[in-house]
């Protein structure tokens, strides 16, 4: 008798599941399943497992391809199973190719296919809450979010779209998943799309991705001008659709913590906020190659900008941009120097891709103050100070992997009660954003003419 053994969460259980056990159980004739634990699944990253292990051992047992159920609770038990059960062969999807080599010495490992495309009618006869989503983008950012998305329940990969053919085609081929250069091919296996393309296809990737009935998560700056965001949000809302702007520190636990705390009144009334956030580019990157789009504050200005608008508010009397730019005007290091009405707060935010300089937070109050340092744009740690050195408050918050999964559960959420306009980025803070965007792209232009003009 061959005995053959699979792993997994199988939390709301679907298609690829289904395939994925019914090929296991083909490849001998006594199949056990290990299911995970919910501790497990904590410690191996998974953020939001939704269905208990009592129904999903019930949803795996209803296959009827399973002749045993056991259960996964620690990483190192897989080694402990195949030897303890005589299993012959191990197996699992093809997402974790490589991984499970080891296991070779004590018996076959075989990766079967992952299934790339979980139908629509299957979904609608399980009323199931599965979002099928679609990348368009092939970029770094794009080949980030699909290892982060697998670890967010309630989300299934299936596509990427660029129209270049050859980008999709690696892209694809590499993540396992369809890749299309056609973008209405592309919608129709989707429910919702990740806009990870250049800024400035943004705005039409945006609505044609809501005229087809999607859901959206854009990455930041989701837009550069006010009107086209208010445009945006609008639309959205008029076809019942979520609109997300994509700027990880916000969903992030930590910074939701210390937004907490700082708007407790902890350290008395918010007077000042610093920012800085500098990463070195190489110099034939997207970021320093694109004279139009380009530069630091296009790049890193929604993560800098960010923080003030959530503690001094959206109500900025003045802004001031300076910048630092290479020969050909592209922006290498920009401060924007803000003020709030009644001389009550003021910010000064930098950020750079051609200087180095400490990423800090500092936020500043009228009892104390709050110091985050780099990477505080990925919370994990921060201090609150009082006029009394001795006296320092320590908080730390966990912060997984790369981030990205906290945003993509908060954009399922939404999805899920539809409507709302998220607390932790607001519609309205969204389009503050695109604003200030507008306004740097407007003194940009103004101070490039200007020179061009003294030169
Ligand atoms: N799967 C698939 N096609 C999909 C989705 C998942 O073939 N579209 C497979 C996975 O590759 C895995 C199984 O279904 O073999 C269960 O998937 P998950 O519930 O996501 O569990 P996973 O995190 O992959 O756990 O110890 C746990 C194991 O290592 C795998």
């Amino acid at each position: 008798m061959i005995k053959v053994i699979t792993y997994g969460t199988f939390d709301l259980f679907h298609e690829g599941h289904y395939r994925l056990l019914q090929r296991a159980k083909a490849l001998g004739d006594y199949l056990i399943v290990g299911v995970t634990t919910e501790a497990y699944d904590k410690t191996r990253g998974k953020l939001n497992v939704v269905d208990s292990l009592t129904t999903r051992i019930e949803n795996i047992k209803k296959t009827g391809f399973a002749d045993e159920v056991i259960i996964e609770e620690a990483a190192g038990q897989k080694f402990n199973d195949i030897k303890k059960y005589h299993i012959d062969v191990f197996t699992v999807g093809s997402d974790w190719v490589g991984c499970f080599d080891y296991l070779r010495d004590y018996c076959k490992v075989v990766y079967l296919e992952r299934t790339k495309n979980i139908s629509s009618t299957m979904l609608r006869e399980q009323n199931s809450r599965i979002q099928r989503i679609g990348i368009i983008g092939t970029g770094r950012i794009a080949q980030r979010f699909i290892p982060e998305a697998k670890l967010v329940s309630g989300i299934s990969t299936q596509g990427v779209y660029n129209p270049h053919e050859e980008s999709v085609r690696e892209f694809a081929g590499k993540w396992e998943i369809n890749g299309y250069t056609d973008l209405d091919e592309f919608y129709e296996t989707i429910d919702s799309v990740y806009i990870a393309s250049p800024h400035e296809t943004h705005y039409g990737y945006i609505k044609s991705a809501l005229e087809h009935g999607k859901h959206v998560l854009c990455e930041k700056p989701m837009v550069l001008q006010k009107a086209q965001a208010e445009e945006l949000f609008e639309y959205a809302e008029m076809r019942g659709r979520i609109l997300f702007e994509g700027i990880k520190t916000a969903y992030c636990p930590g910074f939701t913590r210390l937004l907490g705390i700082a708007c407790s009144g902890t350290i008395g009334n918010i007077r000042n906020v610093e920012a800085c956030f500098t990463k070195l580019e190489k110099p034939d990157s997207r970021e320093l190659t694109d004279l139009s789009f380009g530069g630091s504050f296009t790049e890193l200005g929604s993560y800098v900008m960010f923080p003030v608008l959530k503690l001094l508010g959206e109500n900025i009397e003045d802004i001031r941009f300076d910048s630092i730019r290479d020969e050909r005007g592209l922006d290498l290091f920009t401060r924007a120097v803000m003020t709030y009405p009644g001389n009550m707060g003021m910010a000064t935010v930098t950020c750079g891709l051609g200087v180095k300089s400490e990423g800090r937070l500092l936020i500043a109050g009228t009892k104390g103050y709050i110091v985050v340092e780099a990477p505080w744009w990925k919370t994990s740690y921060f201090e609150v100070h009082y006029e009394n050195q001795d006296e320092v408050e320590k908080y730390s918050e966990r912060f997984l992997g790369d981030g990205l999964r906290y945003e993509i559960s908060d954009f399922l959420t939404m999805i899920n009660g539809v409507g709302k306009s998220g607390f932790k980025l607001t519609r309205s803070e969204s389009i503050t954003l695109a604003g200030v965007m507008e306004e740097f792209m407007r003194c940009a232009r103004k101070s490039m003419d200007f020179d061009i003009r003294l030169k």
